[in-house]
């Protein structure tokens, strides 16, 4: 069996959660990795003033002596810095509605944004009150998946499997020295913008994930992983949708023999059958705009139901690098699981002789 986790924690609220279970023991949590991988997150030009507040870093509340695992439940946590200036609206505890109600009414939110979880969530968990559901359908609990995906990449990094993202396009333009120019501008009208993502991961074993059962294909299981981020809309491995518009012959990655298997092209992605097969991995994905704007969309108050511009509150005008870094993690934790069941044990000693012998 592979890890799993659960996140905790709201945008605002006092801090960020995650329990992992089924780490090996024995495995050295390097934490400098682990928060260069949550500072790579809150990177990127066209982020708002939410980054200026905040310093990503994971503090450690069990699971883990003199650095190494030792096989029980691992729990971090991130605080959030800025809940210093939400303790009254993100209380746990029940606050005096009259002496706060200036306070609780300006963070109510009533008018969705198109494009976000607002409205059915709303339906959903039948509230009127939007904040209930902004506050953990923000993208601020991706912070906890960097750092689950990048503890995951601890364990990866013993067997020399490294990955990581690029950027290849942000709101349609894609030479990067363009980039910053494009977000400028959008900025400037008030709107935003998303972008196209490519993670790769190197060194990975032949036979990861399976072809004999529809939840244990690997591209499968990816692009679950990636389509989970908030704002992703599509997913692409290798040669991606692409793959419609030639012949076969163009498409297969033709084989030869030169003391291990060799490939002139790689337009599987380094998937066959759901299975890794020796070539890099390459996964590509698609992030929306993200739908806060200070030049807000039509909507109506879910209240009232009278036609209003959709709330605005603080936000980027572009987050693709911070999901690039979100992505680049979440594919990390779907390549442990597959790596520990083909490979696993309790403890990192036997699975490098498993490994060994593969
Ligand atoms: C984010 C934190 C948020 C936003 C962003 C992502 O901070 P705040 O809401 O305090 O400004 O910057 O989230 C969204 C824009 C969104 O719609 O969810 C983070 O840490 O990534």
């Amino acid at each position: 069996m592979g890890i799993r986790f659960l996140t905790s924690g709201e945008s605002h609220g006092k801090c960020l959660n995650a329990i992992i279970e089924g780490l090996p023991a024995g495995f050295n949590i390097d934490f400098e990795f682990v928060n260069a991988e949550l500072a790579s997150r809150q990177k990127g030009y066209g982020r708002g003033g939410r980054m200026a507040i905040e310093t990503d870093k994971i503090e450690v509340l069990s699971g883990i002596r003199h650095g190494k695992t030792i096989g029980s439940p691992v729990c971090i946590q991130i605080n959030n810095k800025d809940f210093e200036n939400w303790k009254i609206p993100m209380s746990a505890d029940v606050v005096d509605t009259e002496l706060y109600s200036e306070v609780l009414s300006a963070k109510e939110i009533t008018i969705p944004r198109p494009g976000h979880a607002d409205f059915a969530g709303a339906h959903k968990y039948n509230t009127d009150d939007i904040r209930n559901i902004l506050e953990r359908s923000s993208a601020r609990e991706t912070a906890t998946r960097v750092a689950v995906g990048a503890i995951a990449r601890c364990v990866l990094s013993e067997f020399n499997i490294v990955g990581e993202f690029e950027i290849l396009s942000i709101g349609g333009e894609s030479d990067p020295h363009k980039f910053n120019s494009k977000i400028d501008e959008a900025k400037n009208a008030g709107v935003t913008l998303g972008g196209e993502i490519k993670v790769v991961y190197k060194n990975l074993p032949i036979g990861l994930g399976s072809h004999v059962h529809w939840d244990r294909r690997l591209d499968g299981l990816i692009a679950q992983a990636i389509m989970s981020i908030p704002a992703i809309k599509s997913v692409e491995i290798g040669m991606g949708r692409d793959v419609a518009n030639f012949s076969g012959d163009k498409v297969h990655d033709e084989m030869y023999y030169n003391e291990k298997c060799t490939r002139k092209t790689n337009n599987a992605g380094g998937l066959e059958g759901g299975m890794t097969n020796g070539e890099d991995l390459v996964v590509k994905c698609a992030m929306k705009p993200i739908p806060t704007m200070i030049s807000p969309l039509n909507s109506f108050d879910i209240k009232t139901k009278e036609p209003k511009k959709a709330h605005f509150e603080r936000s980027d005008t572009c987050a693709v690098e911070a999901c690039g870094a979100v992505a680049v993690n979440m594919v990390g934790i779907v390549l442990l699981n597959a790596f520990l069941e083909r490979f696993g044990s309790d403890n990192m000693e036997q699975i490098k002789i498993n490994y060994e012998k593969k």
